[in-house]
């Protein structure tokens, strides 16, 4: 994050009437869809499943909560206002995808392992964090759970575990900090803004307390607070002595548990990735910058948490998104005896992981693109080395793309029922997401909204959703159309209009092709009514939209609600 967006964010958030696209469903407005890039001689296609973004940006471009399907066609589309009754101008929704989620005891004492929409909603601080709920829909786009972390949960994580946890991050800020070492604005008595990971359950929302990481507070009982503020590659921008200028000095931006229950936490402003124990919140290891240097005249200095590998897979800065890749399935024993550089054990001693390398804030930067990173960590050789084994970079016939905030990165082969080996990366604060090959060839490039969109993190993934409500109807009597939609199906095959002299009477069926987020279809204008009925694949019957006049569309009769599907068939 950064302050250029917190200026496109306070320019805010209406939609103008002039892009009304859908008769039907005149309310929404996808952000458009640019696909700039196709690679014609690749053999790899786009993987399946559905894209989720959660786009923001000025006005009057669309925000909100979006499904598009590979095809760049809306499939859902909600406000971010129907979530805390955000009206502000710096509210917002962050980090909108499924997400599954297991546990024995879903807070009303049945077991869970299911998909669920998942989603931040709050307001955001002009320095690019914020505070506020997390959220997870069901398959009907309700909402089941919602819940914060102590002091309320920042935008930038909620990742749910393999164990059926979950964790978000949190900023705090904290007084009385000595800031001297750091030139020129450093003060003996500071505001700086604190980052913690908080381990939480999702049963409940409460926290698990077997995990709370803070990088500069010792929050008893469990964290020391071990992250120097001379580890920063940041500096106060005026001096840090009152409360509107706490300084954010180390910025956390993603954090995971792996299967040995230890946490993997990217510091964006340390220019590092920490492992840290998931029992006792102390650092295991960090990679990344082992000497900090800000201004060039000066010297470098020694960060308090040198990077305990050697290699290229060290030189990142400013990122975002460190995951773990090709763990899936394993054990916590596997996870653990690849730590312990146990050569033969199933992952050879060594670990994969994923860095979305912004390699810039917005300052004068060294790089020009930003880029992914496939980095391997080898545990079985004294040193431990870092290599980058795949960079993922400047998407097919474009000029470089450097992003200054934001971004992240998907290896697809992690989700099987994507069938895809691509690799998925959104840029972040530009508005471009592509699709590479797993050895690093474009498949696919696409621009979205207009210049001054960003998108945080954008997921390519499997969904099943059924909305709870009913399909939406809009009748044209004078060109002889119908409009159909249904904001968040994605079972509907067809679309079955039926047309008679009332209610009673509706008959002369005929079957259409779904197309796109809304349907056209012909009808009959001397009939009185008709109603469009939603058909699965199977030929089911989903969903009614309401018996309405031919003539001008008013309701004459109630349709049928979708029923919300439980399906395991996601993944
Ligand atoms: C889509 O991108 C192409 C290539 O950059 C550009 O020429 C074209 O104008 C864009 N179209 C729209 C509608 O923005
Ligand atoms: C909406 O904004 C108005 C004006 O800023 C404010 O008075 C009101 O409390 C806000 N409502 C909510 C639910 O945030
Ligand atoms: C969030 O949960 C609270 C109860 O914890 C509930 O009262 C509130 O309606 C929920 N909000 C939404 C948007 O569902
Ligand atoms: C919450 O805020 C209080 C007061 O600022 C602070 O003492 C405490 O450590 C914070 N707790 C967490 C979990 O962030
Ligand atoms: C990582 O390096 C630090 C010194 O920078 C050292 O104290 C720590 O023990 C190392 N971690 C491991 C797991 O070797
Ligand atoms: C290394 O892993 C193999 C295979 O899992 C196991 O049999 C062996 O005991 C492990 N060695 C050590 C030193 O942990
Ligand atoms: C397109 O795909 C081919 C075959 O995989 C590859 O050689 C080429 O480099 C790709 N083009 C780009 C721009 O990545
Ligand atoms: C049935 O619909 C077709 C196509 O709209 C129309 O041509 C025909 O007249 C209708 N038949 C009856 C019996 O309503
Ligand atoms: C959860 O459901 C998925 C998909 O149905 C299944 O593959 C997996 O084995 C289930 N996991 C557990 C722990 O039940
Ligand atoms: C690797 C790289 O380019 N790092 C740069 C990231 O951006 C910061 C701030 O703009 C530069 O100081 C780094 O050199």
């Amino acid at each position: 994050m950064s302050k250029s967006f917190l200026l496109l964010l306070l320019l805010t958030l209406t939609v103008s009437a002039q892009q009304l696209q859908f008769q039907s469903r005149p309310d929404l407005v996808p952000t458009p869809w640019n696909i700039t890039f196709t690679n014609t001689s690749s053999s790899s296609t786009s993987g399946e499943g559905f894209i989720f973004m959660a786009p923001l940006g000025p006005a009057p471009a669309p925000t909100g909560l979006m499904i598009f399907d590979n095809d760049g066609n809306l499939v859902y589309l909600k406000n971010s206002d129907v979530f805390l009754n955000l009206n502000g101008s710096n509210s917002a929704v962050f980090d909108f995808r499924p997400q599954r989620w297991i546990s024995s005891d879903d807070g009303n004492g049945k077991s869970v392992n299911d998909t669920f929409l998942t989603l931040w909603a709050g307001t955001v601080n002009p320095h690019g964090f914020g505070k506020g709920r997390v959220f997870l829909l069901d398959h009907g786009y309700e909402v089941v759970k919602n819940f914060t972390a102590v002091n309320g949960s920042d935008f930038h994580e909620f990742h749910i575990n393999s164990d059926g946890t979950a964790v978000t991050t949190i900023y705090n800020l904290v007084e009385g900090i000595d800031t001297t070492s750091i030139s020129p604005l450093g003060q003996q008595d500071s505001f700086v803004w604190d980052a913690c990971a908080q381990e939480l359950y999702i049963a409940s929302g409460n926290p698990t307390n077997n995990f709370l990481f803070c990088a500069l507070s010792p929050v008893s009982p469990r964290s020391t607070g071990p992250i120097s503020v001379s580890d920063s590659f940041t500096t106060p921008a005026t001096p840090p002595t009152d409360s509107n200028n706490g300084w954010d000095y180390v910025h956390f931006n993603s954090a995971e548990k792996d299967a040995a229950g230890n946490y993997l936490i990217s510091a964006r402003h340390t220019h590092s990735v920490y492992y840290v124990d998931g029992s006792t919140s102390q650092i295991i290891w960090a990679l990344g910058a082992s000497t900090i240097q800000i201004d060039p005249s000066r010297p470098s200095v020694p960060s308090s948490h040198p990077s305990n590998f050697t290699g290229d897979g060290n030189d990142f800065s400013w990122q975002h998104d460190a995951r773990w890749v090709g763990e899936r399935g394993l054990s916590g024993d596997d996870i653990r005896s690849a730590n312990s550089g146990n050569a033969s054990g199933t992952l050879g001693g060594k670990r994969r992981l994923t860095i979305y390398d912004n390699g810039s804030s917005g300052l004068p930067s060294s790089r020009t693109e930003s880029r992914g990173l496939l980095i391997e960590l080898d545990f079985s050789q004294s040193p431990w080395t870092a290599s980058i084994l795949t960079s993922y970079h400047s998407p097919g016939g474009e000029t470089t793309l450097l992003s200054t905030s934001q971004g992240n990165l998907q290896f697809l082969s992690d989700h099987p029922e994507l069938n895809s080996d691509n690799v998925f990366m959104s840029y972040g604060g530009l508005p471009v997401f592509a699709e590479y090959t797993r050895e690093g060839d474009t498949v696919r490039v696409v621009h979205y909204g207009t210049s001054g969109v960003q998108g945080y993190r954008i997921f390519r993934a499997i969904w099943d959703g059924t909305p709870v409500s009913r399909p939406d109807v809009a009748v044209d009597a004078d060109v002889g159309m119908v409009f159909v939609s249904w904001n968040g199906a994605t079972r509907v095959v067809k679309w079955r209009l039926t047309q008679g002299s009332d209610s009673f009477s509706l008959g002369n069926t005929t079957d259409v092709d779904k197309q796109g987020f809304e349907t056209a279809i012909a009808i009959d204008t001397t009939p009185e009514v008709l109603q469009v009925s939603a058909l699965d694949k199977d030929g089911n019957v989903l969903a009614k939209s309401n018996v309405v006049s031919v003539q001008d569309g008013s309701i004459v009769a109630e349709g049928q609600d979708g029923v919300k599907a439980s399906s395991n068939t996601d993944a």
